[in-house]
């Protein structure tokens, strides 16, 4: 008897979960100017939706600025979802430090609200990219995006 009440309260919880993760995804306060030059490579294909959202939370506290988290795995068709949790940060892809590559998504603005994303389809080629947030990489604000095929 108690079991059975147990279960239920358990599945409400599961569906409140799944309720609340629906509700953070329609959230999209986008500051779109962040589709990546498309360099000579076809790369409009790939929307938001054929892939998985990948969520990177950016934070600044008591410890130091960092990306959540600070190597990233994606497949072509992915979206990385950089996320602002605490202070002002933006994402670049410098290109001085991913040599050879080409495709690289142009700096983001800087974000500041709290909540506030930047999505970033990933449509460039596989490889190991570096990225930073330009206020805070000499405080060690940085990672990497590995782009498998
Ligand atoms: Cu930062």
């Amino acid at each position: 008897m108690n079991d059975f009440i147990h279960r239920r309260a358990l599945s409400a919880l599961a569906l409140g979960a799944t309720i609340l993760t629906l509700a953070c995804g329609k959230d999209t306060k986008t500051n779109t100017d962040g589709s990546p030059d498309a360099a000579g490579q076809k790369a409009s294909s790939s929307k938001a939706g054929s892939g998985k959202a990948i969520v990177v939370t950016l934070t600044s506290d008591a410890t130091g600025n960092t990306f959540t988290p600070n190597e990233i795995v994606a497949n072509k068709g992915d979206t990385v979802r950089f996320t602002i949790g605490v202070g002002v940060h933006n994402v670049n892809f410098l290109p001085d430090s991913n040599p050879g590559k080409t495709g690289l998504p142009k700096a983001s603005d800087m974000l500041q609200l709290p909540g506030q994303t930047y999505d970033l389809p990933v449509t460039f080629a596989s490889g190991r990219y570096y990225f930073q947030c330009d206020p805070h990489a000499l405080l060690g604000m940085k990672g990497h995006l590995t782009v498998k095929e």
